[in-house]
C-alpha cells in the first residue's frame, strides 16, 4: 500500500487523511477550469445551485473547443460564458487566447494546489506539480460551489525516468512508450507519480506532455514533482512566487513501480485507432501521410512549435502533404512570431490555425477518405478526426515534422542536427484578454442565447427497473462513440434535446431513433466503456433518450461518474462471459431497483427474453447510490441541500 508519496502530501496539505487505495475520498478543489464545450452545461448546473458566486479560490472558463463560428449559437454560447463568468467570480478566457490546458500551466498551475476541470486532459497541470483531474461539468459545478470532489482512493504508481533523451526522441515518447505498456485501460484507478534522476532533465512544458497523456491511460492523474525546473518555467512566467517545492518522502511507497530509460527510447507512433497501439516509427518508414496536423493541448509549446520551425527552416513541406499548425496559446503564437520561428513555418508552407483545439476534435481539417493524418494530438479513435475511414497516427511535433517534409513516414533521427531549443528565460506574457469577474456586490446580466435550452431532469428509481437491450458494444467504447463531437455536433453542447439525435450515431445512426420507439432502455459493453474525453453529454443525451442502466464488464472513471450524475445505473457483469448470452432486443428487468441499489451490491438482472439471471453488480460508495436512486445528482443536491 502507497504512502508518503506527493499525492498522499498533498492531500495531507489539504486537511485530508490519506486513506487506502479504494476507499472514499472528498479532495478539496482549489481551483476549477472549464471550457466551453462542457462550460455551458457546467454553469447551467452551477447556476442551479442557487449561490450567488463560485467558492472557489480561483475558476477560471476557457473558450477554445468550438471557435469556428458556422452558426450563431457558437458565439451565443461564448457570450454566455462570458456574462456568467462575471457575474459569478470566475475569469474567462475568451477564444483566440488559447487553449485551457496550456494557458492554466503558463499563467494560472499552482505546484501542490488542487484543481478540477470538465476536461479529460486536465491532468497536463500535473507538469507543474498540481493534483489535477479531469470530471464532468457537474462535478466541476459542485466544486465551483465549494464541494469537495467524491473519488476513491487512487493505488500510486511511480514512473522511475532514468537517463536523457536522445536527439529527436521526445517527452512524447515517453507517453507513447508507457501507453505501449500499459494500455489505454492500465491506468485506471491510478494515479501516476514521476520519479528518478531523469526527472531533472524534462522542463515544465515537456512533463505536461506526458501528464496530459495520462489521460490516455485512463490515470485518475498523473503528478510530476516541484523542482527548479518548475520554479524556472514559473520565473520565466513572472510567477515564481507561487513556486513551492513538492517531492515525495524518503521513505515514500508505491503500489508499483514503472522503469523508463530515456535514453533507450526512439521516436514512436500510435497506430489507428487507439493510443497504445505504439511501434517506432521506423516501422512505418516510406508509408505515404495525406496530412500533418500540429497543435493540441498535448503538444503546442513554445518549444515544440519553435522546435518543429527549425527544423523546418529553409526547407519546403512536401508538396503532397498539407502540414497545419494550431498553436496551444496567444503567448506562444506571438513568441513564435517575435522569435522569427513563425516565418520560418510559413516559408516552408504551413498553414496557422487559431490557437485552439481546432483538428484535435474534428473542428475543421478532416483528412481526406481512407487518407493518413500523422498529428500530434493525444486521442486517435476512428471517426474523431471527422473523417470515419481515415487513419489517424499519434507523434511528437519532431516526428510530425520529418514527414511533413519527406511526405511519408520518417524516423525524424534522419533529419540531421537536432535543433535543442533552450527554456526560453521569459515567455511573453500578456494577460490583457483575461476577463475579471466583476465585484461581489455587482449583479451583471447574464445573456443566453436561445440554442441554450434547459437541462433536462433525471427521473428517481421507483419499482422494477424493466428496459429493452438497446445496442451490445465490445470492450473500449470511447465517449467520442457514444457522443461524437466535431463542429456541427459540438455546437449543440447546449441543447441536450438536439445532441441526443446523435448518440451513437457513428456506430449505429438508428440509435436514438430505436431508444426513443422503446421508451428507453439499457445498454450492454465490454471492458473500459466510456473511456476517453469526460463529456458528462455522453450521460445526459442518453439520459435524455431514457437510458436507464448501462451493463459493462468495467467502466472510465469520469464516465462512470458522469452516469451516477445523471441517473445512469453502472452495472457491472460478475462473470464477463455473460455478456455474450445477451442480445440486442432482448428485455432485461432490475427487480426493485431502488430498494436493490441502496441496499445491495450483488444481485441480478432477469433477461426476460432468454429466461436466464445475469448476476451483477454496482461500486459505488453510499452516497453515489443516493444519488443514482435519486435520478441524478442535481435531484438530490436540491432535495438534500436546500
Ligand atoms: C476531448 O479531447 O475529447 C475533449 C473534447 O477535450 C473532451 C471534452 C469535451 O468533450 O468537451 C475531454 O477530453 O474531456
Ligand atoms: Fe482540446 Fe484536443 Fe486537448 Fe481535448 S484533447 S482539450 S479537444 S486540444
Amino acid at each position: 500500500m502507497s504512502r508518503n508519496t506527493i499525492f498522499h502530501k498533498i492531500l495531507q496539505d489539504h486537511g485530508v487523511d490519506p486513506p487506502a487505495a479504494g476507499e472514499p475520498l472528498a479532495l478539496p478543489v482549489d481551483q476549477t477550469l472549464t471550457q466551453d464545450a462542457t462550460g455551458t452545461m457546467a454553469c447551467l448546473q452551477f447556476e442551479a445551485l442557487g449561490l450567488p458566486r463560485v467558492r472557489t479560490r480561483l475558476s477560471v472558463s476557457y473558450v477554445d473547443h468550438n471557435t469556428l463560428g458556422t452558426t450563431p449559437a457558437n458565439f451565443e454560447d461564448h457570450r454566455y460564458l462570458r456574462t456568467m463568468a462575471s457575474r459569478y467570480g470566475i475569469v474567462f478566457s475568451p477564444p483566440g487566447n488559447g487553449i485551457c490546458h496550456q494557458v492554466h500551466l503558463e499563467r494560472f498551475g499552482v505546484p501542490g494546489r488542487t484543481l478540477l476541470g470538465s476536461d479529460s486532459h486536465t491532468p497536463t497541470a500535473g507538469g507543474i506539480g498540481m493534483a489535477a483531474m479531469g470530471a464532468g461539468g457537474l462535478d466541476v459545478a459542485m466544486a465551483m460551489a465549494g464541494e469537495p470532489f467524491s473519488l476513491s482512493m487512487p493505488k500510486i504508481v511511480l514512473v522511475r525516468l532514468s537517463g536523457n533523451l536522445s536527439p529527436w526522441v521526445t517527452a512524447k515518447d515517453v507517453i507513447l512508450e508507457i501507453l505501449r505498456r500499459e494500455t489505454v485501460k492500465g491506468g485506471v484507478g491510478c494515479v501516476y507519480e514521476y520519479g528518478g534522476e531523469g526527472v531533472s532533465t524534462l522542463t515544465v512544458p515537456q512533463r505536461a506532455t506526458i501528464t496530459n497523456m495520462g489521460a490516455e491511460l485512463g490515470a485518475t492523474t498523473s503528478i510530476f514533482p516541484s523542482d527548479e525546473n518548475t520554479r524556472a518555467f514559473m520565473a520565466a512566467q513572472g510567477r515564481e512566487d507561487d513556486w513551492t517545492p513538492l517531492s515525495p518522502g524518503a521513505d515514500a511507497e508505491y503500489d508499483r513501480v514503472i522503469d523508463i530509460d530515456l535514453s533507450a527510447l526512439e521516436p514512436l507512433v500510435a497506430k489507428p485507432h487507439m493510443p497504445d497501439q505504439v511501434a517506432p516509427v521506423s516501422e512505418l518508414a516510406g508509408k505515404p501521410v495525406d496530412q500533418v496536423v500540429i497543435g493540441s493541448c498535448t503538444n503546442s509549446s513554445f518549444r515544440d512549435l519553435a522546435t518543429v520551425a527549425a527544423a523546418l527552416s529553409g526547407r519546403a513541406v512536401c508538396p503532397s502533404t498539407q502540414l497545419v499548425i494550431a498553436p496551444g496559446s496567444r503567448q506562444v503564437l506571438s513568441m513564435l512570431a517575435k522569435s522569427g520561428a513563425l516565418s520560418d513555418l510559413l516559408s516552408a508552407g504551413a498553414r496557422i490555425l487559431e490557437c485552439a483545439c481546432g483538428p484535435c476534435i474534428g473542428v475543421g481539417q478532416a483528412p481526406p477518405s481512407g487518407g493518413v493524418t500523422l498529428r500530434t494530438v493525444n486521442r486517435n479513435f476512428k471517426g474523431r478526426s471527422g473523417t470515419p475511414d481515415a487513419g489517424v497516427y499519434l507523434c511528437s511535433p519532431e516526428t510530425a515534422a520529418a514527414a511533413a517534409l519527406t511526405g511519408v513516414f520518417t524516423d525524424p533521427r534522419e533529419l540531421g542536427d537536432y535543433p535543442d531549443i533552450p527554456m526560453p528565460q521569459t515567455f511573453a506574457v500578456d494577460d490583457s484578454l483575461f476577463i475579471l469577474p466583476c465585484g461581489p456586490g455587482e449583479k451583471p446580466e447574464v445573456i443566453m442565447g436561445p440554442n441554450i435550452k434547459p437541462l433536462p431532469k433525471g427521473k428517481p428509481l421507483s419499482g422494477d427497473l424493466t428496459g429493452t437491450v438497446l445496442l451490445k458494444l465490445s470492450d473500449n467504447i470511447t465517449t467520442d462513440d457514444i457522443m461524437p463531437a466535431g463542429a456541427k455536433i459540438l455546437s449543440l453542447r447546449s441543447n441536450v434535446p438536439a445532441i441526443s439525435e446523435y448518440v451513437f450515431s457513428g456506430i449505429d445512426p438508428e440509435f436514438s431513433k430505436r431508444a426513443k420507439h422503446h421508451g428507453g432502455g439499457i445498454v450492454v459493453a465490454g471492458e473500459n466503456y466510456g473511456q476517453g474525453s469526460s463529456r458528462e453529454h455522453a450521460a445526459l443525451a442518453p439520459m435524455h433518450l431514457g437510458v436507464r442502466a448501462v451493463a459493462a464488464r468495467s467502466f472510465a472513471r469520469i464516465h462512470r461518474a458522469n452516469l451516477v450524475n445523471f441517473g445512469i445505473l453502472p452495472l457491472i457483469f460478475d462473470n464477463g462471459a455473460d455478456l455474450d448470452n445477451i442480445s440486442q432486443g432482448d428485455i432485461l428487468t432490475l427487480p426493485d431497483a431502488r430498494e436493490t441499489i441502496l441496499t445491495r451490491d450483488r444481485f441480478s438482472l432477469k433477461n426476460q427474453t432468454t429466461g436466464t439471471d445475469i448476476p451483477v453488480h454496482i461500486d459505488l460508495s453510499p452516497a453515489e447510490r443516493e444519488v443514482a436512486a435519486a435520478g441524478g445528482r442535481l435531484a438530490w443536491y436540491r432535495e438534500n441541500k436546500k
